[in-house]
């Protein structure tokens, strides 16, 4: 018997205590010891029933994730989940917290379940690129039918208690101490010589068109293959006596298991996890986070202003006049009416967050006691000093200053104040109270109590932090950059925005770079195109022919014409036929002569651009591990998440294949196609960037 699992004896009840924390994972000595529990209590004389139950905060949040990709350990879950639901004893499972992939699997082997009213259930194996492997396909569809079964698994979701009742999952939810209420619920089951009721010998699902039911799930997973596989076995389900059903879920597990998304969904579940965990900030604790002050109420501002309102801080947001304070205040209402709709806040949260959470004012004095501020003004440098200068005259002692530039220095804003150690990067994502991104952006001076306190701050808000270092764009917009040229060379070279979007979007993203230009305004690109040009290295390739749209007043949808051309009320935009002869004059006036590109070709140079230069950032030091810049575009660039991330992707197609495609397209452009000195080491020493991701844990 292993120590994971505590067997009392009550009554006529056998208690088997489940002790793995922090979640109870199923890891191979939990199973052990399930296993070893159900002998013993079969074998204790008196016994009639057996209660499972979780110790801690869940009663099984899954397999053991940490064990996917090693050899495989007996006892198989599966064969672990039969075991308990043929027993000859009355099987109960008491849940709380969460039960989720295997942990609802064990459950849905017991014959009967319980759970707090706070309890959530789920199979959210497709997030991780599998799907349930030890009977939940074959089980699930038989308690609660095959479509709502299908919508679970395919999305994953966790489902509370209150709704895990109705769709039949659960017999009863209970208020109270899950061993107590297990244990009532158990005799009471006893009592009235309530059946075994194995799941699996209920009726099959019935069936479904499950060819357009799997196309659809398919389409919307935008290429990620595991909730099309899971519709699959939800057929079997249906089609199949159970154990074959549970043989086909087996082979369709091992296949997804083998896969590349499995490797790179379960690489994104612990880099997320360890991304705004960074070892220099142990102990360290982080400063008041109580009041937030927020100078600019445009977009950026009222969204960062909206986030710690709904975090339930206090705000004082400073405009320059009323109107702009008025305006300021719209938006923020208007952001808030859409949290208030979304069901993400109550109607009396809304008004409250409304009321006096929220403070408008033009003068700097309202900030006097403000614990951290957020500039988020133009993107100017003398405007952002002069008002760093402000906040260091306004600002109480100890207030960390924050600016939320997306690519300025922050040592040139610090230097503005006479205390450059609370100054710090806070850069948001637009829409800032939506996107989960924010980089934590630290200077020369910055105090490491500060750096805790950005990141403390991202915790309070729900974001996934990440550590970025001082230099032009910081992690995200400086590979941004990169990559976005890459498709620039290509669109010169003869391929076209459209086809070079449709590849990506192939690839997996939502949108390809150009429509996510015209999304975001053309504007923006020119302006940084004129802001680089004094600087632009001799050999860099820069096209100039949005520059022309952008002449005659074409930012994209904002204007109702970019790349695209949009019409009022519908979603999406038609290819502009004027790019194609905008490209064509310049490919003249260049003297180049377009060639073909297949979409392999154009995902390959996108890929290679965008882990070439990512490589830079952590060859620098800018991003510490690999694993932030892959949660960096994972969260901020809607990166596909089924890759993991640029580096992961990189890991998986192998690092001297990447490199030897750069140095092939060096023959066209060696300028631009300079490998990375961090990807030529690792590819000499035959190391990976997983590798250097291990080396930071140690
Ligand atoms: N295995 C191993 N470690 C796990 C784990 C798991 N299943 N779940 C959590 N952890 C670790 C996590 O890495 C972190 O570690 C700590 O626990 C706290 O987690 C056959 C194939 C349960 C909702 O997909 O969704 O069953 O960083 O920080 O925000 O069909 O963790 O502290 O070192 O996330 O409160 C299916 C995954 C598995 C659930 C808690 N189960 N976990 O969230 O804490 S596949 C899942 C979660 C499966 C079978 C199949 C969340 C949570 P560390 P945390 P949290």
């Amino acid at each position: 018997m292993t120590d994971k699992i505590a067997y009392e004896r009550h009554g006529d009840i056998a208690v088997l205590r489940i002790q793995n924390p922090p979640v109870n994972a199923l890891a191979q000595a939990v199973r052990q010891g399930l296993s070893d529990a159900m002998d013993r209590a079969e074998a204790d004389t008196g016994v009639r029933a057996v209660l499972i139950v979780g110790d801690g905060r869940a009663f099984i949040a899954g397999a053991d994730i940490t064990e996917f990709g090693k050899p495989p350990v007996t006892p198989h879950l599966p064969v672990l989940c039969n075991r308990i639901e043929a027993s000859p004893l009355l099987v109960v499972a008491s849940m709380h917290g969460v039960s989720l992939g295997g942990g609802l699997e064990v459950a849905l082997s017991a014959h009967y379940r319980i759970a707090q009213p706070s309890a959530r259930v789920g199979l959210p194996e497709v997030h991780l690129g599998l799907l349930p492997g030890a009977g939940g396909t074959q089980r699930l569809p038989r308690l609660t039918g095959a479509e709502p079964a299908i919508e679970m698994i395919t999305s994953g979701r966790h489902v509370k208690a209150s709704e895990a009742l109705e769709m039949g999952i659960i017999d009863r939810v209970t208020e109270g101490d899950p061993r107590e209420v297990g244990l009532a619920f158990a005799q009471e089951l006893l009592d009235r010589d309530a059946p075994r009721r194995p799941v699996s010998e209920l009726p099959g699902a019935e069936p479904l068109d499950w060819d357009a039911t799997y196309d659809n799930v398919l389409k919307k997973g935008r290429g990620q293959i595991s909730p099309a596989t899971a519709v699959r076995a939800v057929q079997a389900a249906s089609e199949l006596p159970f154990d074959a059903g549970l043989a086909a879920e087996r082979r369709m597990f091992a296949d997804l298991m083998q896969t590349d998304q499995r490797q790179g969904m379960i690489h994104a579940f612990f880099s997320e996890r360890a991304v705004s965990n960074l070892p220099e900030l142990k102990g360290i604790a982080p400063r008041a986070l109580n009041a937030i002050g927020v100078i600019g109420g445009g977009t950026m501002g009222a969204g960062i202003a909206t986030a710690c309102l709904l975090a339930g801080m206090s705000v004082v947001l400073i405009e320059m006049s009323e109107d702009a304070c008025n305006a300021a205040g719209k938006r923020i209402a208007g952001n808030l009416a859409g949290a208030l709709k979304r069901g993400k806040i109550s109607q009396p949260q809304h008004d409250a967050l409304m009321g006096e959470a929220l403070t408008l004012s033009q003068s700097y004095d309202a900030l006097s006691d403000v614990d951290l501020v957020i500039e988020a003004v133009f993107e100017d440098m003398s405007v952002k000093r002069e008002v760093f200068g402000k906040l260091d005259a306004a600002c109480k002692p100890g207030c960390v200053l924050a600016s939320n530039t997306s690519y300025l220095d922050i040592n040139e804003i610090a230097a503005a104040t006479a205390r450059p150690a609370d100054v710090i990067g806070l850069h948001f994502f637009s829409p800032a109270h939506v996107m989960k991104l924010l980089e934590v952006v630290v200077a020369d001076h910055t105090e490491a109590d500060v750096v805790a306190t950005g990141f403390a701050l991202g915790k309070a808000l729900g974001k996934v932090s990440v550590r970025a270092g001082v230099c032009d764009g910081f992690i995200g917009n400086r590979i941004l950059a990169v990559y976005r040229d890459a498709a620039n060379h290509m669109v010169l070279d003869g391929a076209t925005p459209f086809q070079i979007d449709k590849a990506l979007v192939g690839f997996g993203f939502a949108m390809g770079p150009f429509a996510v230009a015209d999304l975001a305004g053309l504007d923006i690109g020119w302006a940084t195109r004129k802001r680089k040009a004094p600087h632009r290295h001799p050999q860099e390739r820069v096209p100039t022919y949005i520059d022309r749209l952008c002449e005659q007043g074409h930012f994209g949808q904002k204007t109702g014409e970019g790349y695209y051309v949009y019409e009022k009320g519908k979603r999406g935009g038609v290819p502009n036929p004027k790019i194609a002869d905008l490209v064509a004059a310049e490919q003249a006036e260049l003297g180049i002569t377009p060639r073909p590109f297949s979409d392999e070709e154009i995902v390959r140079r996108y890929m290679c651009a965008m882990v070439n230069e990512a490589a830079r950032v952590v060859g620098e030091g800018i991003a510490r591990r690999p694993l932030d810049v892959d949660m960096t575009l994972l969260f901020g660039y809607g990166f596909p998440r089924y890759w993991g991330g640029p580096m992961k992707w990189a890991d998986i197609q192998g690092l001297d294949k990447v490199l030897a495609d750069i140095e092939s397209f060096a023959d066209e452009d060696a300028w631009f196609w300079q490998p990375a000195p961090l990807l030529t080491d690792l590819v000499a020493q035959g190391r990976t960037f997983d590798d250097l991701n291990k080396d930071a844990a140690k």
